[in-house]
């Protein structure tokens, strides 16, 4: 399969560096705190990690990226979206955080301004933070579902996670890089053809791209 890159995207706090970093270690590592990143936009920094992962004797090939908390300073460029196929749009699912999930509207209208499979870059919404819910609270919410309809992503790419815990963080994602690929490949294969942008920045992206962009690379 080709390589996919994928985009944490979300408000700062919802957990998007945990997650980055539980799928990058397979542990909770807690990111600096607000404060230590405040002084400096160079504190912070878009990284990115290669997952690969054999599924059902196909190998998988997802490049995560994260912000690093450059969110915050609205300082996130189109490069950041340009390039990725699918996004992980990620909220805190605690019934007091809705305004997480609503705030992921504008991210929603710059991946698919932005990225150059443009509206049919390929959405997933994340509720982290799973382990703060009640038993008697549902996931999703039912303006979690609302939001979904709204924006077209299907029932089944809402995923409850907790970074914190590691519940339900690789099944999601598991899930989701078989998604992508189905519609990847039916698109290749069928009716789909890249357009000349596309076809060429699959072809030949340039080596240093990665490294422009990602704080470790
Ligand atoms: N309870 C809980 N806290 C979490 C979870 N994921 C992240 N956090 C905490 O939420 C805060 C913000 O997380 P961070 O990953 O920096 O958020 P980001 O700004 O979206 O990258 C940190 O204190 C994390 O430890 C989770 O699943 N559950
Ligand atoms: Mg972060």
């Amino acid at each position: 399969m080709p390589e996919l890159t994928v985009i944490l995207a979300g408000v700062f706090g919802v957990g998007k560096s945990t997650i980055f970093k539980r799928v990058e270690t397979g542990d909770f590592i807690q990111t600096p705190p607000p404060q230590s990143l405040s002084n400096s936009k160079s504190d912070g920094g878009i990284e990115c990690y290669t997952y690969k992962k054999t599924i059902d004797d196909k190998e998988y090939n997802v490049t995560l990226w994260d912000t690093g908390g450059l969110e915050r300073y609205n300082s996130m460029t189109s490069s950041y979206y340009r390039y990725c196929q699918a996004v992980i749009l990620v909220y805190d699912a605690s019934p007091d955080q809705l305004s997480t999930l609503f705030a992921l509207k504008g991210w929603i209208d710059e991946a698919r301004t932005a990225s150059s499979r443009g509206e049919r870059v390929i959405l997933s919404l994340w509720g982290n933070k799973s382990d703060k819910l009640g038993p008697g609270e549902s996931v999703p919410s039912p303006e979690a579902q609302a939001f979904m309809r709204e924006y077209s992503i299907p029932d089944n790419l809402h995923y409850s996670v907790s970074a914190l815990t590691g519940h339900n963080v690789m099944e999601a994602l598991h899930s989701f890089m078989r998604h992508i690929d189905t519609v990847v490949s039916v698109n290749m294969s069928t009716s789909f053809t890249l357009s000349d942008q596309e076809s060429h920045e699959n072809s030949s992206r340039p080596q240093t791209w990665r490294q422009k962009i990602c704080s470790k690379c």
